[in-house]
């Protein structure tokens, strides 16, 4: 039985990843930090197969004790301060978790793997936000980086650090640059489901509008359950490489609340949305399109969800969930 080793396993794509590789028959372990993390019975409630293992990305002796522990032949590193707004307002934080976290993971691994030929496979949660104001339309594993936002910056550091450690050390150490990607487990404070879950408040009428920020900027919006498996792919190749994971088609917000909206059972979204400036960034992505074609030759990866497929998937959960707890608070 293989054993893997997720970082960020309380964060949507965690969640994914864990249902997914123990489905493959793996032994998982998530780590968690804190103390009495109150997201641990959640995702333990959902994948009762599933182990936790205590660490921190801040904490290198966590990190080499969790390896020591679980023994991995996969690490995936999804832990990092996500949310690009808040990278903003805490940037050496950012920096701290999202780019020297992944010094620490790859520091352990080589001190705990041996340097040369090291067994444990690595997978880096690489974004397409490192494109920032993007060089080339559509961008590809070629394409020079220009990040925007201190995230994007901590994200470019992670990623030339996996790619240093692969060529320095011998290490399998892969880096998956997967473009926006959300899902009913989306966090709320993320465009998407802040749209879907405030649609459903508005429908169930428990809510009048909802505050956003730029409407202009394009995404590359897939399916977290289809981009996990391109996770896996990487590592089961027999050299470690980087690969675009992207849909390949792009959309505004404005496009997002067309769709959501007219799902809803409205002809315009423009009565009930509002601008708040507090939601703008100082520097802005503004448009992203990937081209996954690399990952389809060799990987054979492929997006199953489509985008109206994903607003609706999206929509159908909030207004379900949303029902469920008004009809609790009754
Ligand atoms: P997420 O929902 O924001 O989850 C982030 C995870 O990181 C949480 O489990 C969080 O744990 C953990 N974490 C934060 N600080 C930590 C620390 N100091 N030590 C250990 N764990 C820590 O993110 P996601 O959407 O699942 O994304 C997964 C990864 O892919 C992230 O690295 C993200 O930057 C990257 N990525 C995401 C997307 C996307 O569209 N979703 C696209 C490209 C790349 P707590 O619950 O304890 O806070
Ligand atoms: O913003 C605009 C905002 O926060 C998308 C992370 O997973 O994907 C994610 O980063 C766009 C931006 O995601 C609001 O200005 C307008 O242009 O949903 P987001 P993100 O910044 O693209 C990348 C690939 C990652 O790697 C990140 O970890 O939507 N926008 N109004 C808004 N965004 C938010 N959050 N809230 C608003 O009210």
């Amino acid at each position: 039985m293989k054993r893997a080793l997720i970082t960020g396993i309380t964060g949507q794509d965690g969640r994914y990843l864990s249902e997914f590789l123990t489905g493959k028959g793996y032994q998982v372990f998530g780590m968690i930090r804190g103390q009495n993390n109150p997201k641990a019975k959640l995702v333990t409630d959902e994948n009762p197969r599933l182990e936790l293992v205590e660490g921190d990305l801040r904490d290198l002796g966590s990190l080499i004790a969790a390896l020591e522990q679980v023994q991995p032949d996969e690490v995936y590193n999804l832990a990092a301060i996500s949310f690009v707004q808040l990278s903003f307002r805490q940037p050496e934080l950012t920096a701290e978790i999202t780019g020297l976290g992944v010094l620490r993971m790859l520091e352990a691994i080589r001190v705990v793997g041996g340097m040369e030929n090291n067994p444990i496979r690595f997978y880096q949660a690489s974004s397409s936000e490192m494109f920032g104001k993007v060089r080339e339309v559509p961008q590809t594993e070629a394409t020079p980086f220009h990040p925007r936002s201190p995230y994007g910056v901590a994200k470019v550091f992670g990623h030339d650090l996996t790619v240093n450690y692969r060529e320095a050390y011998g290490i399998h150490a892969s880096s998956g640059i997967l473009f926006n990607h959300e899902s009913p487990r989306r966090g709320h404070e993320f465009v998407t489901r802040k749209i879907t879950s405030s649609l459903a408040r508005i429908k169930l009428g428990l809510q009048e509008s909802i505050s956003l920020g730029n409407l202009e900027s394009r995404r590359d919006w897939g399916y977290a359950g289809d981009y996990v498996e391109a996770m896996w792919l990487m590592l089961q190749q027999d050299e470690p490489d980087d690969y675009v994971i992207s849909t390949g088609e792009t959309h505004s917000i404005r496009e997002f609340l067309d769709v959501a909206f007219h799902l809803a059972g409205y002809d315009s979204w423009e009565p009930y949305v509002t601008h708040d400036t507090r939601f703008d960034r100082p520097s802005e992505v503004d448009l992203l399109i990937g081209s996954a074609a690399k990952a389809k030759e060799k990987l054979g990866w492929e997006p199953r969800v489509n985008f109206e497929g994903l607003v609706k998937m999206m929509y159908e959960a909030d207004l379900e969930a949303e029902a469920r707890e008004a009809s609790r608070e009754q």
